[in-house]
C-alpha cells in the first residue's frame, strides 16, 4: 500500500498539527533525563500514552471493574460494556466487517501465534509459509514452530539492498504449496512500507489467505483491512499510545470459524460436561479467561485520541520529521542509513563508522534522547546488511524538530568522544 504524505512534502489539504498543544497531553514528555530535555525517539518499542488513556484507565478501576459476561450485577455489566466498546473501537479503526472478527489478545505476538497454531492443524510436509526477510522475530519464530510440527517450510522474500521487498521474488516464490503469507506492512527495523495491497491481491487470486504484521502500521497511517483485502491483521496497544498487555487479532470470519481454539478455559465455550465441550461463538472462542478489561478500555481511548488527531496528519508530520532526520544524520561524517526504502515509515536506522550502536545509544541517553540499539528483532536483514545491529530513532505524532536536532548534536558529541 502506498503511504502518501509519509516521506515526502505534507499533502495538500492535511492539516499541520500543533505539536506543542498534543505534547501538552503527554505527561511523561516533560521531564529531564540525565539534566537534558527529555527526547523520547523510540516509539518503534513503544508509545507514550496521553492523559485521555490513564484517566480512562484510572476511571475504570475507580467505577466500573467487576469481570466480565458471568456477571448478572451492574458493575458487571458495565466491565461487559466497557470491553465490547474497545472491541468496536478497534473493529472502526481498521474497518472490520463486524465486531466478531476482532479478536483480543496480548499483543502482535500472541496473535501471531495464535494464526501459527490454529495452522498446524492443517499444515502438511512440503507446504510452505512465504515471510519476508525483514520480518521481527515474532513474524518468524510461531511459523518455524509451526514448520518444526508439520514438516512444513519458510519460503523467505529477499529484500534489496535499499530494504525493499523483492518483488518479482515475491510472485516467484507464491506457489501451490503455499499455505499462507505472512508480511509485515511496516518493518520496524528498516521503516520499509511494503507494498500489502499488492501482496493481498497477488495471493488472493490463488486463494492463498494473508497476515498482516501491523505493529508498526497501525499509529502511522489510516489501515483498512476490507480495502486491503488481508485475512489477518495483527497490532499491539503499546504501539498506538494504549496500554501494554493487550492487542488485536483481526481475522475474516469464515478463516477464524475455521480455526480450532487457542487455549481452553472460561468464556469460550457454550457448555461443557467431561463428554463434550461445545465452544463459544466468536470473538469469544478464542478469548479464554478473564479478559484484559482495563486494556481494552485504554485500547478505546487510545483510538478516540488518534483518531481526533486524524492518521493523515500524523503520517505527513512524521514524514517531515523522517526527512529532516535523514539528512541531518546522512551528513554526519561515517554514517550508513539502513533501510532506503522509497515507502518509509517514521524509523531511521543507522550506524556511525565502527562505534556500537549501544555505545552511541549510551551516549545519547547521556544526553536525555532515548533511542534503541542493536538487532531490534530482526537478526535475520541485520545479517543480510552484515551488521550487528543500528541505532535506530523512531518517531511519533508528538516528537518536534527540536528534538531531531537534539538527537543530532547527541551523535556529534558521540562521535568526537568514540570514533
Ligand atoms: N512485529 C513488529 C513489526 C514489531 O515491530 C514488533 C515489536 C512486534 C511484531 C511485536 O510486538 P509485541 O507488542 O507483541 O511485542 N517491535 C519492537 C521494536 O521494534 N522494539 O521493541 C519492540
Amino acid at each position: 500500500m502506498s503511504s502518501p504524505g509519509l516521506q515526502g512534502a505534507p499533502l495538500p489539504g492535511v492539516a499541520r498539527l500543533d505539536v506543542d498543544r498534543i505534547r501538552q497531553d503527554f505527561p511523561i514528555l516533560h521531564q529531564e533525563v540525565n539534566g537534558h530535555p527529555l527526547a523520547y525517539l523510540d516509539n518503534a518499542a513503544s508509545y507514550q500514552r496521553p492523559r485521555a488513556v490513564i484517566d480512562a484507565i484510572s476511571h475504570y478501576y475507580e467505577h466500573d471493574h467487576a469481570n466480565v459476561h458471568r456477571g448478572v450485577h451492574t458493575l458487571s455489566h458495565r466491565a461487559t460494556e466497557a470491553q465490547e466498546a474497545g472491541r468496536e473501537a478497534a473493529r472502526r479503526l481498521i474497518n472490520a466487517r463486524e465486531r466478531a472478527e476482532i479478536i483480543f489478545t496480548r499483543g502482535t505476538t500472541e496473535a501471531i501465534n495464535l494464526v501459527a497454531y490454529a495452522l498446524r492443524e492443517s499444515l502438511r510436509p512440503g507446504d510452505e509459509i512465504l515471510v519476508s526477510q525483514m520480518e521481527h522475530h515474532s513474524n518468524i519464530v510461531p511459523w518455524q514452530l509451526a514448520c518444526q510440527r508439520t514438516g512444513a517450510r519458510l519460503n523467505v522474500v529477499p529484500v534489496s539492498q535499499r530494504g525493499e521487498l523483492c518483488l518479482d521474488e515475491f510472485h516467484r516464490r507464491l506457489n501451490a504449496r503455499t499455505r499462507l503469507v505472512a508480511m509485515a506492512h511496516v518493518s520496524n527495523a528498516l521503516g520499509t512500507v511494503n507494498p500489502v495491497a499488492e501482496i493481498t491481491a497477488a495471493a488472493r487470486s490463488r486463494g492463498i489467505p494473508v497476515l498482516l504484521d501491523g505493529a508498526q502500521a497501525i499509529a502511522h497511517q489510516k489501515v483498512d483491512v476490507q480495502e486491503l483485502g488481508c485475512d489477518f491483521y495483527a497490532f499491539s496497544g503499546h504501539k498506538m499510545c494504549g496500554p501494554t498487555g493487550i492487542g488485536v487479532l483481526y481475522g475474516r470470519r469464515e478463516r477464524l470459524e475455521a480455526f480450532p481454539p487457542f487455549q481452553g478455559g472460561g468464556d469460550m465455550i457454550l457448555s461443557v460436561s467431561f463428554d463434550h465441550t461445545e465452544f463459544n461463538e466468536l470473538p469469544y472462542k478464542f478469548e479464554a479467561g478473564t479478559p484484559d478489561v482495563a486494556g481494552a478500555v485504554g485500547l478505546a481511548a487510545a483510538i478516540s485520541y488518534l483518531e481526533g488527531i486524524g492518521l493523515e496528519a500524523i503520517a505527513a508530520h512524521e514524514g517531515e520529521l523522517l526527512r529532516h532526520a535523514t539528512q541531518a544524520v546522512a551528513a554526519l561524517p561515517g554514517a550508513r542509513i539502513v533501510g532506503e526504502a522509497r515507502e518509509k515509515a517514521g524509523v531511521l536506522s543507522f550506524n556511525l563508522g565502527s562505534i556500537h550502536p549501544h555505545d552511541l545509544g549510551t551516549v545519547l541517553d547521556h544526553q536525555g534522547v532515548a533511542i534503541r540499539a542493536g538487532h531490534h528483532c530482526a537478526m535475520p536483514v541485520m545479517e543480510f546488511f552484515g551488521i550487528n545491529g543500528t541505532a535506530r530513532a523512531s518517531f511519533a505524532f508528538y516528537n518536534t524538530h527540536r528534538e531531531v536536532d537534539q538527537l543530532v548534536a547527541g551523535l556529534e558529541v558521540a562521535r568526537r568522544m568514540l570514533a
